[in-house]
């Protein structure tokens, strides 16, 4: 944003201490570190370290490929230059150690540039999505205290550069706007870069916070999620093993990148930290996604259970040559078995379940697992040291194989989300397990099975958020007296949404359109927007009198079809 520089308060600048484990948000205590550190899982990598080191390993091997709208690619060792030279220009512009930047990009190659060159100067991504709109991220730029904010030019009719001058005029601490492409009135982030400075930038410490990944939330906003170098990589090399990734893999990007499923699972970080090669998909649908997958020959990807089953069903129509594809790994939200016996036959490559979440825990099916367990389970822990608990409602275990509330520990799932304590009472247990919120039972070979979940979220095709966020946007509608967004079932996405509303007694009749434009109007990601509307004159109440969402579910799995 072109600001007046000498109208601009003098604000706090990050202090180094925003990296320090244990400041911001609860870290795993002393000896959980050293056993970790014991077991060989932190290894004391980074990830700037690890692109110099890949760089120097394989400079001339490709690392990313944006195919559109012209196909570029870049070497490590290009993606280690333009890292350098990205993190020179922002060292210049100020943004250093501890700074939080929010990144909105879409699955192009800039997206894996500016990460890098943050970590290199120890600057902290907070990973936003591009279908984010101003009610996120101006929560996100405020809440985190973000300098900088990088964005699109356009992405899909919208313009992210009239979104960032409202988010700056909302936010105090943001003092940088980098676009990709057309910059408007702010700066072009092919404008930031310059020679590095012949002393090398001080890099952030592999104990320290790396970016904040967003959980899907489940009060009112998302929270952000405090990841450590150490941890991290830990999970991209046991994602790797997993997986069968090494130099010659060649992963398409298909959901936005900035998911923890493809940035992680083993996606495009485990990729690059494998030496291989990654592919940005520019849209997910399969016309694209098949004619890359021949053209650049992929071997790997991932894919939620909404796109797998759209995947599979192109697949079994189209002639495309998918043989290069090895594996196609489907998580985010419950895989029905059926669609999951589709997907072999169909794609002519290897299925894998995956069941994760960014706050840490990951979990595999295994290539040597017998098919049935590939299409009834959600796989099992990544690590020896993921502690699992299976737990009923007092916290005590459930005998072997009943379903109960997951609670889980280990060495890349975090302690606490950032500047939350009182969330962080709630959703942590008091010697530091992570309550998921779902709901599952575990096989006697120990692969867990989700069963539904405790927590009061809606996951619509893998996007997930709580329903109060809107539920808040529609209390503020002069004729809503009360609301309540609940999730049901879908055929397609899983889950759907539906808005109870009780209208204001007297209140002027409006129309589920309305209801609908009056969401959009307030400036949230499309996924939000309730798909179906119902006016009620009350909810089913629970004992304690409030909204019974349990009760709301089963009402509306019978009668769904009203829009
Ligand atoms: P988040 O915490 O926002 O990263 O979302 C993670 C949540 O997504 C998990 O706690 C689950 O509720 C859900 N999830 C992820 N993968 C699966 C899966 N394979 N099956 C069922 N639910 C899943
Ligand atoms: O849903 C998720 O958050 C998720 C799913 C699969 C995830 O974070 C992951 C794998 O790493």
């Amino acid at each position: 944003m072109n600001v007046d520089p000498t109208s601009v308060p003098l604000l706090p600048s990050a202090s180094a201490d925003a990296l320090t484990p244990g400041v911001d948000a609860p870290t795993w205590p002393a000896e959980f570190v050293e056993r970790y550190r014991a077991a060989g899982h932190w290894r004391g990598e980074t990830f700037g370290g690890m692109l110099r080191e890949r760089a120097a390993t394989h400079p001339d091997r490709v690392a990313v490929v944006d195919p559109a709208p012209r196909r570029r690619t870049w070497t490590y060792r290009q993606l280690n230059d333009a890292a350098d030279r990205l993190a020179a220009g922002f060292a210049t512009r100020g943004i250093g150690r501890g700074d939080r930047v929010v990144v909105q990009l879409p699955n192009i190659g800039e997206f894996i540039e500016v990460v890098f060159a943050l970590f290199r100067v120890g600057a902290v991504p907070v990973y936003a999505l591009p279908a984010h709109r101003e009610t996120e991220i101006t929560h996100f730029c405020s809440f985190s205290e973000a300098v900088a904010y990088v964005v699109p030019d356009r992405l899909d009719g919208f313009d992210h550069r009239d979104l960032a001058t409202v988010v700056g005029q909302r936010t105090a601490t943001l003092k940088h706007v980098f676009v990709v492409g057309e910059p408007g009135e702010h700066t072009a982030l092919a404008d930031v870069p310059c020679p590095p400075p012949s002393q090398p930038l001080v890099e952030p410490q592999p104990h320290e916070l790396a970016f904040l990944q967003l959980s899907g939330g489940t009060t009112g906003v998302s929270k952000l999620i405090p990841r450590t170098h150490d941890d991290y990589i830990y999970s991209l090399r046991g994602s790797n093993e997993i997986c069968g990734v090494d130099a010659d893999t060649r992963f398409l990007v298909v959901l936005p990148a900035a998911h923890n499923f493809p940035m992680s699972s083993p996606g495009w970080l485990g990729t690059l930290y494998a030496g291989g090669t990654v592919v940005m998909c520019p849209r997910p649908d399969p016309d694209t996604a098949f004619a890359l997958i021949e053209r650049e020959r992929i071997t790997m990807t991932g894919l939620v259970p909404p796109l797998a089953l759209v995947w599979t069903s192109a697949a079994e129509r189209d002639g495309r040559d998918l043989s290069s594809l090895e594996l196609l790994l489907v998580g985010g939200a419950k895989y029905s078995e059926q669609a999951a016996r589709r997907l072999e036959p169909a794609l002519g490559c290897r299925l894998m379940q995956v069941f994760g979440m960014a706050e840490g825990l990951v979990n595999y099916t295994r290539l040597d697992d017998d098919p049935e367990t590939v299409v009834t389970t959600q796989g099992r822990p990544i690590s020896p040291d993921d502690e699992i608990r299976i737990v009923d409602d007092a916290d005590q275990d459930v005998p072997e194989g009943e379903c109960g509330h997951l609670l889980t520990r280990g060495p890349y799932t975090i302690r606490g989300y950032w500047r939350a304590p009182e969330h962080n009472a709630r959703s942590f247990t008091t010697d530091g397990f992570y309550r998921t919120g779902d709901l599952v039972r575990r096989t006697p070979t120990g692969h867990l099975i989700v069963e539904g979940r405790a927590k009061d979220q809606i996951n619509r095709g893998g996007e997930k958020f709580a329903p109060e966020e809107i539920e808040n946007v529609l209390l503020a509608h002069p004729s809503v007296h009360d609301v309540s967004l609940v999730a049901v079932p879908d055929e397609f996405l899983g889950e759907r949404t539906l808005a109870y509303v009780i209208l204001r007694e007297g209140a002027e009749p409006t129309t589920v359109t309305h209801i609908k434009n009056f969401v959009r109007a307030h400036g949230v990601a499309a996924y939000k927007i309730p798909d179906l509307v119902r006016f009620v004159d009350s909810f089913p109440q629970t004992g304690v009198g409030k909204v019974s969402k349990k009760g709301l579910r089963s009402a509306s799995a019978a009668s769904a079809e009203q829009h």
